[in-house]
């Protein structure tokens, strides 16, 4: 048995498959911009998706940034979102010049909690960024309401949502759009990588421009845009994931079902709740330790100790960031329920190669048997 464990690892075809999928950039030297393994990705994502545009990058960061820069938010305006999350959802709102306000999230599965975003509304509000964190959906049926209540833009971030649908649509159909990370520790990856997710067909040419300088010809430079581009090989990559995707979250399914099968009942350990209407992915297994014979910190090191690399995602929230300290919004102590989640929660290995000898082998750690 393999003595180390991280807190994932990286789904991958067999070498075969890959070298196949990629022989013919070999042959054609066509590596980038935009080529036909791009073309075929985005083709059969927008219909595993069922929506009618995915456009690739080449990280979700920039797919992020891109999004939210597509909306041409007035600079200072003011976008509420969730502290509980990786760096990259703050930092997109920050890098396209808006201010992050920071609301608390709910006790059941951490994601935004809309009963507490219109207290903070203001006149100044432009925009709402909410996380699908672990892959739990947000309460997208309030948040849609209070958006089009305040005429205000919502751009979810479901980097670890991609798989996951909500009464039987994907989560790439929420919201004005919806980005996903494919990056290599994703239940789906592209090595690393990134789509925006939409239905508005003005932003096509509008998403093309930015992440490729604006350029629409030999000759002609429309828009002052960057370089977020999938390359060929990212996408090859994809193509070929795509093709195991079910199998993987299977997999991942009978993980999460043992783990739950052994820590549920225990006092003091608490489990992500079971969404209704929702069809997981099984990206993440947060454990919230409170009132347990060990500490959050405890039990990461003790797990540490044997080899095993759980993760504190996500301690620290980014509202207590040290990049953010100057900043009127921040605090951790503004969002106490997220504080308090940050404080206790460990996200266990989980992949779908894990063998359930492991699994136990976690679990025993933890009850200390
Ligand atoms: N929004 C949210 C809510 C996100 O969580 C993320 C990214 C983003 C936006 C931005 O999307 P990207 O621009 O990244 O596409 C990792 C990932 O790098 C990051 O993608 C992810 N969220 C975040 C939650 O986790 P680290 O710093 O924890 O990763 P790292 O390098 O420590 O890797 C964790 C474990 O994964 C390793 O111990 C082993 C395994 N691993 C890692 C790599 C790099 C592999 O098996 N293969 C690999 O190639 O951030």
């Amino acid at each position: 048995m393999d003595n180390k464990i991280s807190v994932t690892r990286s789904s991958m075809p067999s070498l075969d498959e890959y070298v196949e999928e990629i022989r013919t950039l070999w042959d054609s030297h066509w590596l980038t911009n935009m080529g036909t393994k791009h073309k075929q990705l985005q083709t059969e994502l927008e219909e595993y998706l069922g929506i009618s545009h995915v456009a690739l990058y080449t990280n979700g960061h920039l797919a992020l940034e891109n999004a939210i820069a597509a909306l041409n938010l007035p600079q200072g305006g003011e976008v509420i979102t969730t502290p509980f999350t990786f760096a990259s959802t703050t930092h997109a709102i920050v890098r396209n010049g808006l201010v992050p306000v920071f609301c608390d999230i709910n006790e059941k599965d951490y994601t935004i909690d809309p009963m507490k975003i219109e207290s903070l509304i203001s006149d100044r509000t432009v925009a709402i960024v909410p996380v699908h964190v672990y892959g739990n959906m947000c309460d997208v049926e309030k948040i849609d309401k209070i958006a089009k209540k305040y005429g205000l833009k919502v751009i979810y971030d479901a980097a670890h949502a991609f798989g996951v649908k909500y009464k039987g649509i994907s989560a790439a159909c929420f919201g004005d759009a919806s980005m996903f990370s494919f990056h290599a520790t994703k239940v789906f990856n592209t090595i690393e990588g990134g789509a925006i997710c939409f239905k508005n067909d003005n932003w096509v040419q509008l998403l093309d421009d930015q992440k490729n300088f604006g350029i629409h010809g030999p000759e002609s430079v429309c828009y002052v845009g960057g370089n977020a581009k999938m390359n060929e090989f990212q996408a090859a990559m994809g193509v070929c994931n795509l093709r195991h995707l079910e199998c993987e979250i299977a997999k991942r399914k009978k993980i999460v079902a043992r783990y739950r099968e052994r820590l549920s009942s225990v006092e003091g350990i608490h489990l992500n709740a079971i969404q209704e209407n929702v069809e997981s992915n099984y990206a993440y297994f947060p454990v919230v330790f409170d009132g347990y014979k060990y500490t959050r910190n405890e039990v990461y090191e003790m797990l540490l100790e044997e080899g095993i690399m759980a993760r504190k995602y996500f301690y620290p929230l980014t509202n207590s960031f040290e990049c953010y300290r100057n900043y009127p919004t921040a605090g951790a102590e503004k969002t106490p329920i997220a504080q308090h989640f940050a404080l206790r929660v460990l996200t266990l290995p989980l992949y779908a190669d894990l063998d359930l000898e492991n699994v136990d082998r976690i679990c025993d750690l933890i009850l200390g048997n």
